[in-house]
């Protein structure tokens, strides 16, 4: 048990030997416990560290999700990670990074697990309607264009029922209770960095198109009557679309189309 537990830690070692991306992992920060992978990477970037860079902790002391939430980040449990992004894309497409983000990472889940992953607006991987991975996109602007992104990445791996508090218990899952069985955290760090590393290179070349298209197939509620939650105002309309910046367009009652740029998606 004590050999298995250790082999499983995350060493930059490690992480060489599996991955098969030429960008992604180009640089490993990897950490045994962290503030934030978001805020460490965010730095590094700040420095003029390159594109490609992954932060990566066994636990984050301080994991965020939007709107300075808190992500539940315990001690080798799951994937804690943040790549540095510095693409030469339009600053309009900065808002469909977490779409590929959860494309790439449900690519990765299925592939490694059989299981079907579904997408729920705007940044959640959901199994089974509960959530198993979240995504932070952090954009910074120079010039009024993209310097940098940090997409950081969350995902719960090897939690079992009852491993968190029991606020997130009820919304919260893992790939090892859904699956029920144990996953070795490099292969999916390795298969996710590695689709992330296909539709980057996809949506550099051809555009968001198709990767939004994926998106919305895995979204078992695009084209339904759908609620959305914004500081304390509700707005209810038919999920028509995703614009090209990558907000959700809801049409109401009325006929008039809205266009939401943020907000939480009730269910
Ligand atoms: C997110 O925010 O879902 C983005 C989470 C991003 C986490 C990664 S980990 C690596 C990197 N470094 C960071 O500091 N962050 C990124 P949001 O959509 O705002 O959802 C946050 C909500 O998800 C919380 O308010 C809880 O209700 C719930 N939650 C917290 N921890 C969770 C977990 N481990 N699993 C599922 N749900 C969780």
């Amino acid at each position: 048990m004590k050999l298995r537990l250790m082999s499983d830690v995350l060493s930059e070692t490690k992480i060489k030997f599996v991955l098969k991306t030429k960008l992604f992992g180009k640089r490993i920060y990897a950490f045994w416990s962290i503030g934030s992978t978001n805020d460490f990477a965010y730095r590094l970037a700040m420095q003029g560290e390159d594109e490609g860079a992954l932060v990566i902790a066994e636990q984050q002391e301080r994991g965020r999700g939007r709107k300075a939430r808190v992500w539940d980040s315990q001690f080798g449990k799951g994937l804690w990670l943040s790549v540095i992004l510095r693409p030469d894309l339009p600053s309009s497409n900065a808002g469909l990074i977490p779409y590929l983000a959860g494309v790439s990472v449900s690519r990765a889940v299925e592939d490694l697990t059989g299981l079907q992953p579904e997408m729920k607006w705007p940044n959640d991987v959901m199994l089974n309607n509960m959530k198993c991975c979240g995504v932070l996109s952090e954009v910074n602007f120079k010039n009024g264009k993209i310097d940098f992104i940090i997409l950081g990445i969350g995902i719960n791996v090897n939690h079992e029922a009852g491993e968190w508090s029991d606020e997130i218990d009820k919304i919260a899952t893992s790939l090892r209770i859904e699956k029920n069985e144990r996953l070795e955290r490099a292969d999916l760090l390795a298969e996710i960095l590695f689709q992330l590393e296909q539709a980057y290179d996809d949506v550099k070349k051809n555009g968001f198109g198709q990767l939004l298209d994926q998106w919305k197939k895995r979204c078992p509620v695009f084209q339904q009557n759908i609620t959305i939650l914004q500081e304390d105002k509700k707005i209810s309309g038919t999920f028509i679309n995703l614009d090209e910046k990558g907000c959700l367009l809801l049409k109401g009652e009325d006929g008039k189309i809205k266009k939401i740029v943020a907000g939480d998606l009730l269910v």
